[in-house]
């Protein structure tokens, strides 16, 4: 069976049938594969969004689509006359899950055990393609993707303010808790299992010296100082669809990790990847850009505003640090281990990540008085 061979035999699964006219690997995002489908019925072109989900980071897949399924609809349920364009809407098998398992390219049946580490299986799911969208892979320096991106994910947590967090699984235990992170890279940095530990000291050390300040939010949660919610938890642009015309904010995309959270670390997440003037991977001119970084801040606290606690509203400028330290951990780890988990497109690229990242910290830092002092003016208007 080629690509395209598989492609329709996964589709067929969802009951989708007709002749694929084009299909492309869509190459953003680190984690899962997607593809570009246009199919023709003999009457009509459709096209979707089908999707390969990594469960090698994803342990429980079917406990994540359920939750998708069960925020997805909430959000239905909120806004029931929303336009397709501004809606997921996954597609089911004949038995009604949102999901297939493939075991050596052939579909499984309904509760049928597979191991989600062993590489026989795949896990994958289509949904509706959002036409005449784009996502932003940077801000390309305006300020209005950053305005327009603070609005999204402003609205998407008051949204899901009244949800109950109880009825979700955690899709990866311990994704946000940064003590926990830093723990397993200084093991990782002992263990060093393929010699690399040696060509990243530096880095290694900026991490030592900084761990501290690392789980800062960590003790604000033991201490009951912060509201745990329901959080999207990877709050890149590339995790928005805009029209691709106007930029307004269609769609928010990549729900794998949504799951009880800090409203803190998705203010700073996009910040982190947005608000900045390098790319993720470029530590040569990387640094905080505070106009990009106000833009985002005006946009999230127009909608968000209402619901944040004075705490939340005083962490948001800590969470953007921590979220870049804790990610120069991740990249760095994976580094270590022989890049496991980010998808790489050269060599060295977790290394080059995590400089970024570290450097990006670094600047944070020295400028966390005037981002508190934005969030400050800017929440005393609303
Ligand atoms: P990953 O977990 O790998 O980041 P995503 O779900 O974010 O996967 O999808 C990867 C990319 O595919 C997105 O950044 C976006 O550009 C594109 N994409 C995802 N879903 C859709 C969709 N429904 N319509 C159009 N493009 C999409
Ligand atoms: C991954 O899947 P993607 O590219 O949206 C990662 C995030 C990181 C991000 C860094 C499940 O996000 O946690 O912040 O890369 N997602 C997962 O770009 O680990
Ligand atoms: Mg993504």
């Amino acid at each position: 069976m080629d690509e395209k061979e598989k492609l329709a035999y996964i589709l067929k699964q969802f009951r989708i049938d007709g002749e694929i006219l084009v299909y492309r690997w869509i190459p953003s995002g680190h984690i899962n594969t997607a593809y570009y489908v246009a199919l023709y019925n003999g009457k009509e072109m459709y096209q979707f969004l089908v999707q390969r989900v990594n469960t090698y980071v994803f342990r429980d897949p079917v406990g994540m689509m359920r939750n998708i399924e069960l925020l997805t609809e909430h959000v239905r349920k909120a806004e029931p006359k929303m336009e397709k364009r501004r809606r997921l809407h996954f597609r089911h098998t004949q038995d009604r899950r949102n999901y297939i398992v493939l075991q050596d390219g052939v579909a499984m049946g309904p509760d049928e055990p597979f191991d989600p580490l062993d590489e026989r299986y795949e896990f994958w799911r289509v949904y509706n393609f959002i036409e005449y969208s784009k996502s932003f892979e940077t801000s390309e320096g305006n300020p209005e993707v950053l305005r327009m991106s603070g609005k999204a994910f402003g609205k998407f947590l008051r949204q899901l303010s009244d949800f109950d967090a109880s009825q979700l699984i955690e899709s990866i235990p311990h994704f946000h808790d940064t003590a926990y992170r830093l723990k397993a890279f200084f093991e990782a940095v002992a263990a060093d299992p393929c010699g690399r530990a040696s060509a990243c000291q530096k880095e290694i050390q900026a991490i030592r010296d900084n761990a501290d300040f690392g789980c800062t939010l960590c003790r604000q949660i033991e201490r009951g100082e912060l509201p745990i919610r329901v959080t999207h938890n990877d709050t890149k642009t590339n995790n928005i669809l805009f029209d691709m015309d106007t930029l307004d904010p269609l769609v928010i995309i990549d729900l794998d990790t949504c799951m009880p959270g800090l409203a803190c670390y998705d203010f700073g997440d996009t910040i982190r990847f947005a608000a900045c003037t390098a790319e993720e991977d470029q530590p040569e001119g990387m640094g905080l850009d505070l106009e990009l970084m106000k833009a985002y801040t005006e946009g999230y606290l127009s909608e968000a505003r209402s619901i944040l606690t004075e705490n939340e509203l005083e962490s948001l400028a800590t969470g953007a640090a921590v979220i870049t330290l804790e990610l120069a951990s991740r990249f760095l780890l994976d580094y270590l281990v022989g890049d496991k988990y980010f998808r790489i497109d050269y060599e060295d690229q977790n290394l080059k990540r995590a400089q970024a990242q570290l450097k990006l910290f670094q600047d944070m830092m020295l400028h966390m008085d005037d981002m508190k002092q934005i969030i400050r003016s800017i929440a005393s208007k609303h």
